[in-house]
């Protein structure tokens, strides 16, 4: 069926009304597909709403996940009245998705926004720091049991090693021969990277409510000033370390190049990008951090890197069944990428740990 027809039949099962328009695909997020669907109401009204199809290899079990993230936007939407939150629609038979088979769809509120893929504007990106140490904050009571595990092992770094090397093991595609430099480094870093899990597996780090992925585009910024709106990608909420939030976000933002960059000698840390997430995370975070936790806040940024590295490696050997890709070799640049990361975040660590502490000086 094509797509225009597709998803107008979609948005009817979520009782939406008037003409359907059209729509755009947003190109954005590596695991599910995205698109703006356009209508004007019954009442003449133009509206948008974001419909979603979720990437069923990756999530597999995906009416848990909806039950997950419908209860968390209903926690944080309770927290904010009139405020803008994101909210899933219902079918007539009260649910948050339309499974036909083969696509699992689900429908939100499309909130008129600008994201940002990479940016070094410091106001932002402390605003991003602050949405995320929010977000934290506004889940600080929410009953951890409650939530599903919607990826085993998620942020569970020794897990993703043994998943490298038991694609490693299989070569299903004879890909293995061409990555030996990048397997030998990240295993050169495999147990300084395995700190967070290892510290956590020992009760030394504290298990709360996280986002899990947190890269700057997973925040919805204001379309006229700087201020952040609204955190969105809900997908892997799930207990987790706070340092896989901060880690993950620093990753993503405070790299001088995007993520897939062929040009690996620009890759590496932008220090003031790094202050400007530290300091906003903090200021919202730092009171309720153990000393633990706030120790190994500069470390989990390259926990974060290689463990990514290791995913989008142990992807490309497998032939990429995971991570949408746009060419052939997309997820090996990936990994060099994160790899160049990686090596220039250990070079700077001394400073990166200085910086957190003065944002916790600060903070108090
Ligand atoms: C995926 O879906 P998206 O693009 O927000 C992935 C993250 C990775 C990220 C790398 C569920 O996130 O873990 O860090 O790609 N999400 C999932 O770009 O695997
Ligand atoms: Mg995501």
């Amino acid at each position: 069926m094509d797509l225009n027809k597709k998803l107008e039949q979609v948005s009817r099962l979520f009782r939406i009304e008037g003409e359907y328009v059209g729509y755009e695909t947003i190109c954005i997020g590596n695991v599910n597909q995205t698109y703006e669907v356009k209508f004007i109401l019954p009442e003449g009204t133009p509206k948008s709403f974001l419909i979603q199809n979720v990437n069923t290899y990756a999530f597999r079990q995906p009416v848990q996940l909806m039950e997950n993230i419908d209860k968390v936007t209903e926690h944080i939407r309770a927290k904010k009245p009139g405020q803008v939150a994101l909210h899933f629609h219902h079918t007539a038979d009260r649910k948050t998705y339309v499974s036909d088979g083969a696509n699992f769809w689900r429908m939100t509120n499309f909130i008129p926004s600008k994201t940002y893929g990479s940016v070094a504007d410091p106001e932002i990106i402390h605003n991003a720091g602050r949405a995320f140490g929010e977000f934290q904050n506004q889940l600080a009571d929410f009953d951890i049991n409650q939530l599903y595990e919607t990826i085993p092992n998620f942020h569970n770094t020794r897990a993703r090693f043994d998943q490298l090397a038991d694609a490693v093991a299989k070569d299903p595609v004879g890909r293995v021969a061409e990555v030996r430099a990048e397997l030998d480094y990240l295993m050169s870093v495999r147990e300084e990277a395995c700190i967070l899990t290892d510290m956590a597996n020992r009760g030394q780090l504290p298990l709360r409510v996280t986002h899990n992925d947190t890269k700057i585009n997973n925040v919805l910024f204001s379309p006229i000033d700087k201020r952040a709106m609204v955190v969105v990608d809900l997908d892997t909420v799930m207990p987790g370390l706070v340092g896989h939030d901060f880690g993950d976000a620093i990753r993503f933002a405070a790299n001088r190049e995007p993520e897939d960059s062929r040009n690996l000698d620009n890759v590496g840390v932008n220090l003031d990008v790094f202050r400007a997430f530290a300091e906003g995370f903090l200021e919202m975070t730092a009171k309720t951090l153990t000393p633990n936790e706030i120790d190994t806040l500069a470390a989990s940024c390259l926990t974060l890197t290689v463990e990514l590295a290791t995913r989008f490696l142990a992807d490309y050997i497998l032939g990429d069944p995971y991570f949408n890709i746009s060419s052939p070799d997309h997820n090996l640049v990936r990994t060099r990428c994160q790899i160049a990361l990686a090596k220039d975040m250990q070079k700077r660590m001394p400073e990166m740990k200085e910086i957190v502490a003065m944002c916790v000086a600060e903070a108090e």
